[in-house]
């Protein structure tokens, strides 16, 4: 199943647009899970056995297992096996951030898509359209170009006034990549910005928008989805990762999550 089919599915499944991080840090998980052979596996197993009839996606960050090498790899494959084999319905959008020349990029889609076997993924546009199109080749997949980020120097260049008229550079790339007219192109938008994410919700009235920030990061979920949903009140993926992840009940803080996203869904 393609991913947006898949992606609308579980949104109306589990009636949520909450999309759970798995980004494992060894030092915060619960000291149950630490003596384990595979403690990140073990944890996200609890997180996805925990939270998956409350989401509609879960976003493993690469960063989180690279960071523990071969190891940690080897336990994101165990992870997106798990996912695939008890809970199906649910995509899994691995968030790597890759950018490269085209013959580069070709590896890494290769990569994500293939043997990662990820639904979807994050990519940045800025090194030019013939660094993408190699994602964008992939029809049954999604890939979540980067315009604008959460974190708070993320003006410093992607705000930019580009001439002749003054636009912001988040929104210029924007407009560019609607020309391209690509049904497998989903954008990213920082929740800590919600202005961005409704100019980019009005530029792309039918595309999927992942925005993250919602929890540790601080953003007004209120304002962030109301700004983010589309006429629908759906199509926007709401990543949290550390408030749920390292709260004291997991499921109870993504079930609140969840909840206040949907407060916001019609307008209310
Ligand atoms: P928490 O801040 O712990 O909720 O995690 C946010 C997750 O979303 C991390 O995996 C980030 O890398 C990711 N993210 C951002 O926080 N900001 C961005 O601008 C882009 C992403 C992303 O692409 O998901």
């Amino acid at each position: 199943m393609d991913f947006l089919k898949k992606l609308r599915s579980s949104i109306q499944k589990n009636n949520s647009l909450l999309c759970v991080g798995l980004d494992p840090d060894l030092e915060k998980i619960p000291e149950k899970f630490k003596g384990e052979q595979n403690p990140i596996f073990e944890f996200n197993k609890y997180i996805i056995d925990q939270t998956h009839d409350l989401v509609c996606t879960f976003k493993p960050n690469i960063a989180f297992y690279e960071a523990y090498g071969i190891d940690g790899l080897k336990q994101l494959k165990q992870t997106i096996e798990y996912i695939k084999k008890n809970h199906p319905e649910i995509p899994i959008l691995l968030d790597a951030k890759r950018a490269d020349i085209g013959n580069t990029a070709q590896r890494y889609a290769k990569s994500i898509f293939e043997y990662w076997d990820a639904d979807a993924t994050t990519v940045w546009v800025y090194v030019g359209k013939d660094s993408v199109l190699p994602f964008l080749e992939y029809k049954d997949k999604c890939t979540f170009l980067l315009l604008k980020t959460s974190n708070p120097d993320s003006g410093m260049f992607q705000n930019i006034k580009v001439e002749p008229d003054g636009v912001p550079h988040y929104l210029a790339v924007a407009q560019e990549i609607k020309k391209w007219n690509i049904d497998t192109i989903g954008l990213f938008v920082g929740a800590t910005y919600p202005k961005e994410l409704e100019n980019v919700r009005k530029l792309f009235p039918n595309s999927p928008i992942l925005t993250a920030g919602i929890g540790a990061q601080n953003a007004e979920s209120g304002k962030a989805v109301q700004a983010g949903v589309d006429k629908n009140g759906g199509n926007l993926v709401c990543n949290s990762s550390r408030e749920i992840l390292y709260s004291e009940s997991p499921r109870k803080k993504a079930q609140e999550t969840k909840d206040a996203i949907n407060s916001y869904r019609n307008g209310n």
